[in-house]
């Protein structure tokens, strides 16, 4: 049997929490090396305003960690999430990471699976959705991008902020994946499982799409500890690390 292949998302490392890093640092030096693959979907950093960010300390470790996986023979690829959508080029040189698009449809194992941040899912979020638009507009990026570093850092945390108090303003249904996105983003992809993160509800999800079994395998965040799915020829589970962070 292949080893497994390794999902993770929303660890939104930052240098304010210390113990997710140190458990991602200990999760790429231990499992991650006996991983056939390791996927990443997306909110990998809490905010990435551009890739000469890479001049911080914590980045460029997380860089150069991923570096000597991947020069070790493990592939890793990246999802852009709604946090570090600029990551870019540059990023992926000195991670030897590969960046794939949202969605992007793989043969996991024998099984096409469809993967996804997960934040086009929330299809009723309309604010989040027209945020979304204006932020992947190249000339809204290039203008962004030709700001200085440390105005990208003042803006970014402005909108965190003000992201905050929109959500506390917004229902939970709200800030969850639609089900019809759902059923269409398998519909199109003609596949029948999907695997996201994002909304930071850990689940394996049992549905049925035209009359056939469908799963969504939703990833959790990081704030509770390490924690991956880990998926081979006999299917997908949740795997922590043993210690707890
Ligand atoms: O991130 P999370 O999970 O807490 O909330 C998301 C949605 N919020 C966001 C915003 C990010 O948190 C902030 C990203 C900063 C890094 C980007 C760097 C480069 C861009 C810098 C731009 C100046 O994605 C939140 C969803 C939630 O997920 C659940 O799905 O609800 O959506 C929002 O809160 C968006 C608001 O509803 C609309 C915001 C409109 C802001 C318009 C002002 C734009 C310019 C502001 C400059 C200060
Ligand atoms: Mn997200």
């Amino acid at each position: 049997m292949q080893p497994p292949t390794l999902f993770i998302a929303d660890l939104h490392l930052t240098p304010e929490r210390p113990q997710i890093n140190a458990a991602f640092f200990a999760f790429l030096a231990g499992p991650a090396t006996r991983a056939q693959a390791l996927y990443i979907l997306g909110d990998f950093f809490e905010t990435w305003v551009g890739d000469d960010d890479l001049t911080d300390p914590l980045h460029a470790e997380v860089a150069s960690a991923l570096k000597h996986l991947t020069t070790n023979g493990v592939p890793v690829f990246l999802m852009h999430g709604n946090r570090d959508f600029l990551l870019a080029e540059d990023f992926c040189k000195a991670s030897g990471a590969t960046l794939i698009s949202d969605p992007t449809l793989i043969k996991l194992h024998g099984e096409d699976t469809l993967l996804m941040h997960g934040d086009t899912l929330c299809s009723e979020d309309v604010a989040y959705q027209a945020f979304r638009t204006q932020t992947r507009d190249p000339n809204w990026q290039r203008t962004f991008l030709a700001k200085p570093l440390a105005e990208r850092h003042a803006l970014a945390c402005a909108l965190r902020t003000q992201s905050e108090q929109t959500k506390a303003d917004k229902t939970a249904e709200i800030m969850d994946v639609h089900p019809e996105a759902v059923t269409q983003a398998l519909r199109q992809s003609g596949c029948r499982r999907l695997i996201h993160g994002h909304t930071h509800r850990p689940a394996g999800h049992h549905l049925e799409i035209d009359g056939q079994r469908a799963e969504r395998w939703v990833l959790p965040a990081w704030y509770g500890g390490a924690c991956w799915l880990a998926c081979d020829a006999s299917g997908c589970q949740f795997t922590r690390l043993s210690a707890p962070v």
